[in-house]
């Protein structure tokens, strides 16, 4: 096994590489330095040597199917290869991964376009987390001359909302930061509630950051519409089988470094947010009801299911 596959799956364990796109980004890049700096010289080896990455990459997070589609897919090209020799397998490899990325890119290129139109000038926007796809399609809304003001919960205990709030202001966006458990008090001042997906399940239920799911019943109890931004491929296929999306649990010290031994201190990383409290998800194909993403999944990328 080479190094950065090591590196990479801690850099993202670590939370130093966060949100599930760039987390997916990192993963296949990962496999690209692999496939560089392989030494194996029989096929077999070099696929062994795939597939531990696979495994190491995929304990990395657990809730994180875009990762799991993204590198599945990319070894896929390999395992449908009649190559043999290692350096042949081994640009394939980078080629798969480089389009991987690019199709990724044209998505977020998309759903910003789409998801853009639903923001209205003059509009409170309030988001969670930091959703690379979410802060993307706001900073299209900005160059279309749209206005808006933006809140942000902080959105403990990893803080992440501190990252959306410094690009927002960085975008010269008016924008307001909040503690997670302030949003009610807020529900009112907002006209839209944007939040990015780590999941999607088979029966169109949204796994995001912890949080999330209490947001959308805040705001199906104010009215006001709650919008999942997200590229498709964070459909997990396994969930049409039965399983559910498993939801991270990480270190008690992320949530008090010093908490009495005795004390049971949870930490899960994220929650679900059921189907009918989503107005809709907006996707590289438009703006879908959560009740029909899997059609639309099994119509755009097939091969998901495979
Ligand atoms: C990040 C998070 C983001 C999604 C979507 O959690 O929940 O909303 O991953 O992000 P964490 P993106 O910080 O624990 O990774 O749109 O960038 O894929």
């Amino acid at each position: 096994m080479t190094e950065p596959v090591h590196v990479t799956a801690e850099r993202i364990r670590r939370l130093e590489v966060q949100g599930a796109r760039n987390v997916a980004i990192a993963a296949i890049k990962a496999l690209e330095v692999l496939a560089k700096e392989t030494k194996a010289k029989k096929r077999a080896d070099f696929m062994k040597e795939l597939s531990d990455a696979k495994t190491l990459l995929f304990a990395s997070r657990e809730t994180e199917p875009l990762m799991r589609n993204a590198v599945r897919w990319v070894i896929s090209q390999v395992e449908d290869s009649d190559e043999r020799s290692v350096g042949e397998l081994a640009r394939v490899i980078s080629s798969s991964s480089q389009k991987f990325q690019k199709s990724l890119d044209a998505s977020k290129e998309r759903i910003a376009e789409i998801g853009s139109k639903r923001i209205r000038d003059g509009s409170v926007i309030l988001t969670h987390c930091h959703s690379s796809t979410v802060t993307y399609m706001l900073s299209k809304a900005l160059k279309q001359g749209r206005k808006f003001e933006v809140i942000c919960t902080e959105t403990r205990p990893a803080f992440q909302g501190r990252i959306t709030a410094k690009e927002m202001l960085s975008l010269g966006v008016k924008t307001t930061f909040m503690v997670d458990s302030a949003a009610r008090s807020f529900m009112h001042d907002v006209d839209l509630i944007v939040v990015g997906a780590d999941a999607i399940t088979s029966e169109g239920n949204v796994v995001n950051k912890i949080g999330t799911g209490t947001l959308a019943v805040l705001a199906r109890e104010a009215r006001k519409p709650f919008y999942i931004v997200s590229e498709l491929l964070k459909f997990d296929p396994a969930t049409l089988h039965g399983e559910y999306e498993k939801i991270e649990e990480r270190s008690r010290n992320e949530v008090w470094k010093e908490a009495p031994a005795e004390l049971n201190v949870r930490n899960p990383a994220f929650d679900v947010t059921p189907r009918d409290l989503i107005h809709g998800i907006i996707c590289e194909e438009g703006i879908v009801s959560p009740q029909s993403v899997a059609e639309v999944v099994h119509r755009v990328y097939p091969w998901v299911f495979h």
